[in-house]
Parts: C-alpha cells; structure tokens; sequence
C-alpha cells in the first residue's frame, strides 16, 4: 500500500477504514443491484478535516475516489472499481444551523433528506426537495447529481434550493463557500460548477440550503384524463388557476396503476374505471386557497372535455393514498419481470408526442414489450421505462437495453431533450454523451475537469466519456 494510505488508514482507525469484504459490500452494489463494484477499502471520515486528509492522501498516491451518500443513485456514478476507495460521507450528518429569518439551513453532506426536511420542519420552514428515496439520499448526493423529484414544478430541482456549500477540492484544500446570499455576482459562479457535477469535480461536505414558508395547506387529486394530449391542456389550466402555486404535475399510466395495485399493499385504484392516464396533481398555499382552487380547476377541465373524472382527497390520509399509488407504480415495476430505464427530458409541450412515438418505436424493436411511461411531466420530464414482454427471458430482454436506449435517445434528441433529466450521468451514460453532447461542450467539460482534478483522482469514469 502506498505509504500516504497507510497513514490515512492509521489516521482514521477502525471505525473509519473498512477493508474486510462483508464490510464493504453494502457500499459495492448499486440499489437496483444492476451493477457491482470492487474497492481497496471503503473510507468514513466524521469531518471536513478527515475528508480533505483522504483527498490529500489519494492525490498523492494518484490514487481514485468515489464519493458516496445514500447509494441510491440510478446511473452507477458511486460504485467504485477494484484499487479505488469508496468514500462515504454518512458520518457527515449534523445540521450545523437553521436560519429562520434569513430562510437557511446548513447541513452536512451526510444529512438524510428526510432529516433535512424535518429540521426545517421544527423551525415552521419548508425545505421542499422531496423524492422517493427521501428516506436514504443524502444532501450532499441531492446536489452531486442536482436532484429533481415531486415538486421541481414550483420550487425548481436541487440546485434552485442551494445558496452555499463546503467543497474538498482534489488536492485536500477546503474551499469555504458557505454564504447565505440570494444574490451575489461577483464572478464566475463556483457553486453552481459543483452542484451537478457527480463527485469529478469536489466532494461537498456541506451546504446551505434554501427554506420556504411552511404551507398552511395542500390540495391533492388524481385526475383521469380524456386523453394523453389533455395532459396538456391540464397543466396549463392547473398553472394558471392556481396563481402557479402548483407543486407537484405526475403522469401514472394505466399499467402503473395496475401493477401498483397488484403488488404493492395499500394501493387502490379510487375510479370505477380503468382509465389509460392519470395525473396527480397537488397546490399548496394558505387557507381554503389550495382546496377551493383545485375543486375549480377541477370542475372547468372536467366541463371543458380535458378529464372525465377526479377523486379529490378530503384528509391527509386520502392525499398521502393517492401519493402511495404514484410511489407505489416505481416498486411495483420491479415485480413485473426486468426494466430498461430512461430518465428523459422534452420540451413539455411535446411529452405526448414522444411519448406515442418511443412507444411504437420499441414496440417495433422488441414486439410484445410494455412501455412504461410515468412521471413528473410538468417538468417535462418522463421515466420512459420498458417492461419485459411476457415469454421473454430476462437476460435476453436487458440484452436489448443499448438498442431501446438508441431509439428512445435518437427520439429524445430529436425532439430537443435531454438524455438525462433528473438522474445524472453517472458511469452508465457516458457513451450517451459521448454522441449527444457537442464536441465543443466536451472540450469545454474537459478543461474544466483537468483544472480542479489534474491527477484524475475525482470519480473516475464517471460523466466524462473516455478520450
Ligand atoms: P449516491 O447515490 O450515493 O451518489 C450519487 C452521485 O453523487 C455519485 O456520483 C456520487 O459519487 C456523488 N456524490 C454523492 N455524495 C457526494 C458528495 N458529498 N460530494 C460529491 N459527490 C457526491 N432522483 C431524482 O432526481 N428525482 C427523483 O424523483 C428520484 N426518485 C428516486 C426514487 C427512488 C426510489 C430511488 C432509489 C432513487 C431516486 N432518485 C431520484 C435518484 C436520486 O439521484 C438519488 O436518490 C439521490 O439524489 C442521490 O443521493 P445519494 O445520497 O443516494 O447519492
Ligand atoms: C421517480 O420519479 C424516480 O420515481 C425513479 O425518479 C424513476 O426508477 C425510476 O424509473
Ligand atoms: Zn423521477
């Protein structure tokens, strides 16, 4: 072992050093166990002076790095290969301060977003970055990859949410970027560079985040729509009638809920009917508003052809049901046999087009497959997931994952859109940029990368194609 990690291991003694392969398995896998990985040991430093002695100490032994929160990323960007360290940051989880009047929280990377959002909560603030894995995920995570989730709609994605953060630059120096500012233009804007970036840049250790007030009310309904364009018509309606206090603009298609009300416990379809597409849809705001806006909403879309018909919840208990089926169609995918995944962005205004268009275009490919479209379109963001088709084996239906991939990017690109929308790049997506992204931004991503991390020792692998 090179002699400045010995020293590192010495340093940070049992509890931080993890070299036994039962130990480090649980930091191996990726959550959907689609990929593996192998690592010399797996590093836990308790503090920003710990994480910048492992920088430091794989500087100089030229040694890789890869940072990891919760693990619960969906491109393979925290699995490390065999020689390399995994470092964790799950002991970097004390809230350092909450700020109620400047609207602020400072929390270490470690923190579980959960957490995060039940600190503000203490403090009558609304942190308002919610996803599935919000049990899990780590702050520091959330800002690697500039997570999307629920209610990008009206408070924007994990970027939009961060004033400040505390980097570990390649070579163990600290840069201190906590600043609580709404505005400071004073250069080129080094947060920003690193939110997004997937751990190749810096490893942050904390951050200030953006609160909000607490919403006095939400009002949630499912909707079943007249047809996919309506989804359209919806949104635009729901956004203005609601003074743009919607949050949350979710498509559930006809499969999702099926399979989400057969395999997972407490879904239940609330229609008599089973209708092709859905959309949850939630407002927040004060009072009566919330409630009182969504019921006339509601009523003018059902007059105006765009629904035919609504279930409105009438308690927390009914909105935290209908969020269960929209949680509930991601876990019950898992139960319908193998998934091809794709995580897109279009221009909202053409999401049913690329939705009908990928559908036919891989039902073409691979007869019989059953596409799985859900998501948070009024990002224009869609999970443009594939089921196996019944009779065909597992193995063989993930064989075909690059040429589904193909066409639904070939389409996405077409149509303006993003190969990524929400999930990062990761290690599982690099070819994708490698074809999608223009010469002149890999030039330009390159350099970048070349300045904060000349020895290559940030995440190898990760974002930036080879070459
Ligand atoms: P990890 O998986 O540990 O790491 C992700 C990447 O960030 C890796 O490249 C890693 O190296 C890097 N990284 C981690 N911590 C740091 C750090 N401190 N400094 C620098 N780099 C770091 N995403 C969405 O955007 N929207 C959703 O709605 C959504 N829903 C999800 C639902 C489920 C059930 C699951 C399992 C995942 C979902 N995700 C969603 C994926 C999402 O990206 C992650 O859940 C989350 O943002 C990653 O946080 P993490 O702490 O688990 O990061
Ligand atoms: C979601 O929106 C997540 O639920 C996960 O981004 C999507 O697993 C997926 O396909
Ligand atoms: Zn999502």
């Amino acid at each position: 072992m090179h002699p400045a990690l010995a020293r590192l291991r010495t340093r940070l003694g049992p509890a931080g050093w993890l070299d036994q392969p039962a130990a480090m398995a649980p930091y191996l896998e990726e959550s959907r166990a689609r990929h593996h990985g192998a690592a010399l040991a797996v590093v836990r430093p308790a503090d920003t002076a710990a994480v910048a002695a492992v920088l430091a100490a794989c500087h100089e032994a030229g040694v890789g790095m890869v940072p990891q929160g919760g693990n619960t990323g969906r491109c393979a960007g925290a699995l490390p290969t065999a020689g390399q360290l995994v470092l964790s940051l799950a002991r970097l989880d004390r809230i350092r301060a909450v700020d109620a009047l400047d609207g602020s929280l400072t929390a270490e990377a470690g923190c579980i977003l959960a957490d995060v959002q039940a600190a503000a909560r203490a403090h009558g603030r609304l942190f308002p970055l919610s996803l599935g894995a919000e049990g899990s995920c780590t702050i520091g995570g959330n800002l690697a990859t500039n997570a999307g989730g629920l209610n990008v709609l009206r408070y924007g994605s994990a970027r939009a949410l961060c004033l400040g953060l505390e980097v570990v630059l390649a070579d163990g120096r600290v840069w201190d970027g906590l600043r609580r500012l709404r505005k400071d233009n004073t250069g080129y804007d080094l947060r920003d560079l690193f939110i997004g970036s997937e751990g190749t840049l810096g490893v942050i250790t904390a951050a200030v985040l953006r609160l909000f007030p607490l919403p006095e009310r939400r009002a949630t309904a499912l909707a079943a729509l007249a047809d996919l364009d309506a989804c359209l018509a919806l949104l635009a309606r729901a956004r203005h009638a609601s003074a743009d206090t919607l949050t949350s603009f979710e498509l559930l298609p006809r499969i999702g809920l099926d399979a989400a009300v057969r395999h997972v416990p407490g879904c239940r379809d609330p229609f008599d009917v089973a209708h092709a597409w859905c959309v949850l849809l939630e407002l927040d705001g004060a009072g009566d508003a919330p409630a009182a806006r969504l019921e006339a909403l509601l009523a003018d879309a059902l007059a105006a052809g765009e629904i035919v018909d609504a279930a409105t919840a009438a308690s927390e208990a009914q909105a935290a049901a209908l969020w269960r089926l929209r949680e509930g169609l991601v876990e019950a995918q898992r139960h319908e046999g193998a998934s091809i995944k794709h995580d897109v962005a279009v221009p909202v205004s053409r999401v049913p087009e690329f939705i009908r268009q990928a559908s036919a275009a891989c039902t073409a490919l691979l007869p019989g497959v059953r596409p799985y479209p859900f998501g948070h379109v009024g990002d224009g963001n869609v999970h443009f997931n594939l089921s196996q088709p019944p009779g065909m084996a597992a193995a063989d239906f993930l064989a075909c994952w690059g040429r589904c991939e193909r066409v639904v990017h070939d389409l996405v690109a077409a149509c303006g859109g993003s190969f990524s929308a929400e999930h990062g790049v990761g290690r599982s997506k690099t070819g994708e940029m490698a074809r999608y992204k223009s010469p002149l931004e890999l030039e330009l991503m390159r350099g970048i990368k070349r300045t904060l991390d000349p020895r290559g020792i940030l995440n190898p692998g990760a974002v930036l194609p080879p070459g």
